[in-house]
């Protein structure tokens, strides 16, 4: 009896992002994102690396699919950059743009691959920027439409799963509260959560277009789920647990899920003065659109530890570890609320990050008996450094150790009820990690190259050969 089951027509994917794979950032007409304006300010990233080059997708595309072909890939997840639709955000169609994308997805087709696609994955056309401070303003809410509705257009007869926006908890936190990614604003949290509503905006007003025009596919947004644990049975921290769901998960789930925030987050922004603005219409519009979301898309990297923060304890503005050297990120939280200590029970990577199979279960259950909705799990994967041998090899046993045990925990969700569409790993080749340079690396893919030079030449890693046989085994070969 195989003891890890997985559905028929289970999806086994990989995931990647526009701006971390394509390169070729001022070719056939595309336009400056805030990306390629924000990495070239000195100190931001890891050797200042860019994705200006990126692992060169943009023109090895076909050898990168055949190479999800050749591994039996079920469904690719990529996202569109917005820059190569609408150089300028908005106005004129580029339709070289168009063209690349109808390319990437017709070669997935070729090869029975899934297309997902994720409309935004953090490139935004720094011309909206310029104009009206991008997410800050309302009016992205009708550009981001705009740009999306071309997207279904074009596209919405082959492409069957949407992602409407890759982790908005992450880029919204990081671009607002803590200015490590674009446009790098440290703010009291007024225009963090102003910032956050009209996002979910965009999201609902996406969704419901999609309807609207008639597609049957399936349409989600994908969260960076951290689920948490209480540091002990003392109530203080169970309390910074529950409060820690409601600010840092529930916060956006039970927006796309239900439409509304969690109650006592909100009181909380409401007594702090910087609780979002409402117009009109804004509630109507959320409802309506968490009625019509198909799954709830998940990334999922670690879990966390709660423990209760004093007013005079750790702050959101700790040190993030982008070097690899373990042991250099610091702990952080909100004062008189939470703070977010080591798990003693699990190991962390060279970056810092736990390593917590478990909670893969944790997130799914928890899904499950609070939404009742299917899930996908949008990325999943383990950065760290691979070493090529002479014979050009790369032995990343554990990157296998890794997804091997997640997906055991996957398993055992869906043996308990949870409805599990797919599985994208985080990455298919190797890529650029945002603010981590090339040598935190993600792929069953090894890529030749590293933050200054490189062949771009690919090569597999041992991985390769085994997620190969987990997909033609449907998981059984986890057993092995
Ligand atoms: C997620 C992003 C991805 C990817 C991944 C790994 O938050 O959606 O784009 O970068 O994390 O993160 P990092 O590159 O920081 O290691």
């Amino acid at each position: 009896m195989n003891k890890y089951k997985f559905p028929e027509n289970f999806l086994w994917g990989s995931a990647s992002a526009a701006y971390q794979i394509e390169g070729a950032y001022n070719i056939d007409g595309k336009g400056m994102s805030n990306w390629d304006k924000f990495v070239r300010i000195p100190g931001k990233t890891f050797k200042g690396t860019t994705g200006d080059i990126a692992v060169d997708h943009y023109h090895r595309y076909k050898e990168d699919i055949a190479l999800m072909a050749e591994m039996g890939l079920k469904t690719y997840r990529f996202s569109i950059a917005w820059t190569r639709i609408y150089p300028q955000g908005k106005g004129e169609v580029n339709q070289k743009g168009l063209e690349f994308y109808e390319s990437i997805i017709d070669e997935c087709l070729k090869y029975g691959i899934e297309p997902m696609v994720t409309i935004y994955h953090w490139d935004l056309p720094q011309a909206l920027v310029e104009e009206y401070n991008g997410f800050e303003s309302r009016k992205i809410i009708d550009d981001f439409l705009n740009y999306a509705e071309t997207l279904f257009r074009a596209f919405g007869n082959k492409v069957k799963y949407w992602i409407t926006l890759n982790e908005q908890n992450i880029f919204t936190s990081l671009g607002w509260l803590t200015a490590q990614h674009p446009p790098g604003k440290f703010d009291d949290g007024k225009m963090f959560y102003q910032v956050n509503h009209n996002a979910f905006l965009a999201h609902a007003k996406t969704v419901l277009s999609y309807r609207k025009m008639g597609f049957t596919g399936k349409i989600g947004a994908s969260f960076a789920y951290t689920p948490s644990y209480p540091l002990d049975c003392n109530p203080i921290n169970i309390m910074s647990k529950v409060n820690y769901d409601d600010l840092k998960n529930f916060w956006w789930l039970d927006m796309y899920a239900y439409g509304e925030y969690p109650r006592a987050a909100m009181k909380y922004l409401e007594k702090k003065g910087i609780a979002p603005v409402f117009y009109e219409d804004d509630a109507e519009i959320l409802k309506a659109a968490a009625k019509e979301i198909s799954f709830m898309g998940v990334n999922y990297y670690q879990s966390c530890v709660c423990e209760y923060n004093p007013l005079d304890g750790v702050t959101p503005y700790g040190t993030m570890n982008t070097t690899g050297i373990k042991g250099s990120g610091q702990i952080t939280g909100i004062p008189g609320v939470y703070k977010n200590p080591q798990n003693k029970f699990l190991k962390t990577t060279d970056w810092d990050w736990t390593i917590d199979p478990v909670g893969l279960k944790y997130l799914c259950r928890e899904i499950t008996s609070r939404y009742r909705l299917p899930i996908i799990i949008s990325e999943n994967g383990l950065g760290a450094f691979d070493k090529q041998e002479d014979d050009k090899s790369i032995h990343d046993i554990y990157r296998i150790e890794y997804i091997k045990e997640h997906l055991k925990s996957l398993a055992e969700a869906i043996d308990e009820g949870c409805e599990v569409l797919a599985y994208c790993t985080w990455s298919f080749t190797d890529l650029l990690s945002w603010l981590n340079g090339y040598q935190k690396r993600y792929g069953f893919v090894y890529v030749d190259r590293n933050e200054e030079t490189g062949s771009l030449n690919r090569y597999k890693k041992d991985s390769f050969y085994w997620y190969k046989k987990i997909i033609e085994t449907n998981g059984e070969f986890l057993e092995k």
